[in-house]
């Protein structure tokens, strides 16, 4: 069973820049998101140390009101991954749109480690 820490990894880490503009169409797919057709989920392209450093940098108040979350305090590679209206489910298309934004992420446990992306500002 997925750790939800694993499943942060999963779904908002990939190390590497995309290279094309079908990026979402295909990531989505691979990292298991097309079941239901997520309407939006963010890819950040930093190497999985820096993006778990976020938990021990700015905290912030999240979208829901809750006290646990960070904001990274430099700019991160990230790429949304937005639902296009003509979507026609089970055939998920995605918008690919690279972006240079803070990041901020819900964070939990022992090791205190992402779970939640909250938002990129
Ligand atoms: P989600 O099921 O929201 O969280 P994603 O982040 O992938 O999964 N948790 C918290 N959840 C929210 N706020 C907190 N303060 C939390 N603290 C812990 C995964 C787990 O994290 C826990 C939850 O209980 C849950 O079990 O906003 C909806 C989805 O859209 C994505 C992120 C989110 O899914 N999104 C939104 C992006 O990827 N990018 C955006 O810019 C906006």
């Amino acid at each position: 069973n997925e750790s939800p820490a694993k499943k942060f990894q999963r779904q908002h880490i990939d190390p590497k820049l995309p290279l094309s503009s079908t990026y979402c169409n295909k990531k989505m797919e691979q990292q298991d998101m097309t079941q239901g057709c997520k309407p939006l989920n963010t890819f950040v392209h930093e190497p999985l140390k820096k993006i778990q450093a976020v938990c021990f940098q700015e905290k912030v108040t999240c979208k829901d009101g809750k006290t646990n979350c960070y904001r990274s305090t430099s700019k991160m590679h990230t790429t949304d991954c937005s639902l296009l209206d003509t979507s026609k489910y089970p055939d998920c298309k995605y918008q690919t749109v690279q972006k240079e934004r803070y990041i901020i992420l819900a964070c939990e446990g022992n090791p205190f480690v992402p779970v939640h992306f909250d938002a990129s500002v």
